[in-house]
């Protein structure tokens, strides 16, 4: 008895020792992060202007395309919402309200540091006759302002100009956020930002490829063109899920690379409502940086989760000529489009 009451004496003493030791003294460790950040910018400016004829410009490129970055400190960046119909399938024409062109929106490239002086006009009274007009705005997950003035919504006609400064690097989501904001996502209002790091992404590379994903909840009219199922979206059942707007379009025309090169993938999963379970057959990621930021690196993973708004890098190579599939590993979105084939050659 009396040993055990002295043990239970020398763990409490060595319990209490252990709570006040003194911490060993670690060597710094420089942290990427560790720099001043710029929070807000000056009030947005909503005004009545003329229209350019093209609806984008600035640092900007159509996924798989990845855009080049602007130098200066600060970089103009204008994309114009307008209501289009795309054909997104053989087939299947719809009409969507796209950011610039094209669903899913153009790529921004920025890095950290840069001013981004950013205008959009609503142009979605232009095409009147077949799509009613409809106030619109953009919400950049990359910045911080205040969403109540820079992601205010813009009404049909007018332009909006606001400025933000990039401060975390990573791989991020816009998208409309006009209400319903389901519904305006799933006309095709979304798109990825890609923030550098100040001195760059690390390491080098032979080829970086942009993959956004995005479902579509569509019904056919008695035209045979298709419009937004809301019901379908509210119950989250796809029609399509598609890499860079167009369901299985890598099958047709599958990306092609080379056998042994170091690929960069710039990764967004846009929703609006499902998760994408983000894997290539034959490879493994040897780098993962979480929603794009390599302080958060992981390493040799098979699969990339990816919730609605994230984003990631994934580095790897395909390591002999061949087909290599890549995939949402949820293979009900594979029977819904989300595939694609590289082709190593
Ligand atoms: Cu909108």
């Amino acid at each position: 008895m009396k040993n055990i009451a002295l043990s239970a004496t020398l763990l409490f003493i060595a319990f209490l020792f252990a709570c006040t030791a003194p911490e060993p003294e670690n060597t710094p460790v420089h942290d990427p992060m560790d720099y001043e950040k710029v929070l807000g910018a000056p009030e947005a400016v909503v005004e009545t202007e003329d229209f350019p004829e093209n609806t984008i410009s600035g640092p900007l490129a159509y996924a798989p395309d990845v855009p080049k970055l602007n130098t200066g400190d600060v970089v103009h960046v204008r994309i114009d919402v307008q209501h289009k119909l795309i054909e997104i399938k053989e087939g299947v024409k719809f009409w969507a309200w796209p950011f610039g062109d094209d669903v899913p929106g153009p790529v921004l490239r920025v890095k950290v540091g840069q001013r981004v002086i950013f205008k959009m006009a609503n142009r979605s009274m232009e095409t009147i006759e077949f799509s009613p007009p409809m106030p619109h705005s953009i919400d950049f997950h990359a910045a911080l302002v205040s969403p109540s003035d820079k992601y205010r919504s813009v009404p049909p006609g007018q332009t909006i100009t606001f400025e933000w400064v990039a401060n975390y690097p990573g791989v991020f989501m816009y998208h409309c956020g006009t209400t319903s904001i389901l519904q305006h996502m799933v006309y095709g209002m979304v798109g990825m930002t890609i923030v550098e790091p100040k001195d760059g992404f690390p390491g080098e590379v032979d080829r970086e490829i942009a993959l956004i994903q995005n479902e579509y909840y569509l019904k056919e009219k008695e035209d045979g063109t298709y419009m937004v199922d809301f019901d379908a979206a509210r119950k989250k059942q796809p029609m399509f899920v598609a890499f860079n707007g167009k369901p299985a379009q890598y099958v047709q025309n599958p990306i092609k690379v080379k056998a042994g090169e170091r690929i960069r993938l710039y990764l967004l999963n846009v929703g609006p409502n499902d998760q994408s379970s983000f894997h290539i057959v034959g490879t493994l990621f040897d780098k993962v940086w979480w929603d794009g930021n390599p302080v958060n690196e992981m390493r040799g993973m098979q699969t990339v989760l990816l919730g609605a708004s994230s984003g990631a890098i994934v580095e790897f190579t395909l390591p002999e000529p061949g087909t290599y599939p890549f995939v949402d590993h949820e293979f009900a979105d594979v029977e819904a489009g989300a595939v694609g084939l590289f082709i190593a050659e």
